[in-house]
């Protein structure tokens, strides 16, 4: 029986891609919420010197960073595999995930998710609509290149699911929900992509709570 802890937020969308990998391949695990504020703590920067989410923690083994976490299950839990072993494919895979953390995330996700999801319905502000505007012209670019590799494949790395698609479903899943990004999204392959990921019960079993869900 393998004790999976995760510490985050369960809105976070890089933690939700963490239990997404772990319902893909029914592994038991166990979300340790974090409270408002305790991501600034010095006990929580004890477990993440960063100060993001999530950490998980697996029999005394403690690692934080997505991509790794994500790793690390895939190696773990062999079944199903969610790394291809054919090159290209294996690029393609790694380079989805970086075109998450280099530019999606910072760039786009970061501003635009914030200021028209997670301000207005977890914290009570309006949407900096400057912000947005100035975020723009790189989710134009970001979600534009996702769709072009994305190409007629079903999955970004070809015809099965990998860590690519799974740590990218939950970014898009908010920023789809967004006025900008939408029409960006309108009648394209990476949009029905998103459809088809969501339709995935790993994905049903993760969804954000209750308040983000409505608003996403
Ligand atoms: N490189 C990190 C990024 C994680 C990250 O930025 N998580 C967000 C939540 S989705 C976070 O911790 N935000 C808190 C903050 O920026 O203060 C990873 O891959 O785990």
């Amino acid at each position: 029986m393998s004790d999976f802890i995760i510490h985050c937020n369960p809105a976070s969308p890089f933690a939700r891609s963490v239990c997404v990998a772990l319902q893909e391949k029914a592994v038991p695990y166990r979300i340790q919420a974090m409270a408002p504020g305790e991501i600034r703590s010095e006990a929580y920067r004890k477990l993440h010197p960063f100060g993001r989410m999530p950490v998980i923690e697996h029999n005394g083994y403690r690692l934080y960073e997505t991509q790794a976490i994500l790793r690390y299950i895939d190696a773990l839990f062999p079944n199903p595999a969610l790394q291809p072993t054919e090159p290209q494919a294996l690029g393609r895979m790694n380079q989805i995930i970086g075109i998450n953390d280099w530019y999606l995330f910072p760039q786009v996700a970061r501003i635009i998710v914030f200021h028209r999801i997670v301000g207005p319905k977890l914290l009570g502000t309006s949407p900096d609509e400057a912000a947005c505007a100035a975020a723009l012209p790189d989710a134009e670019l970001c979600l534009g290149e996702l769709n072009r590799l994305l190409g007629k494949q079903a999955f970004f790395a070809g015809d099965h699911l990998t860590l690519a698609d799974i740590h990218l479903a939950p970014q898009l899943f908010y920023l789809a929900a967004t006025p900008e990004c939408a029409r960006i999204l309108k009648d394209t392959a990476l949009s029905a992509w998103l459809i088809r990921m969501e339709a995935r019960p790993s994905m049903h079993a993760t969804l954000p709570p209750e308040e983000l869900r409505k608003a996403a």
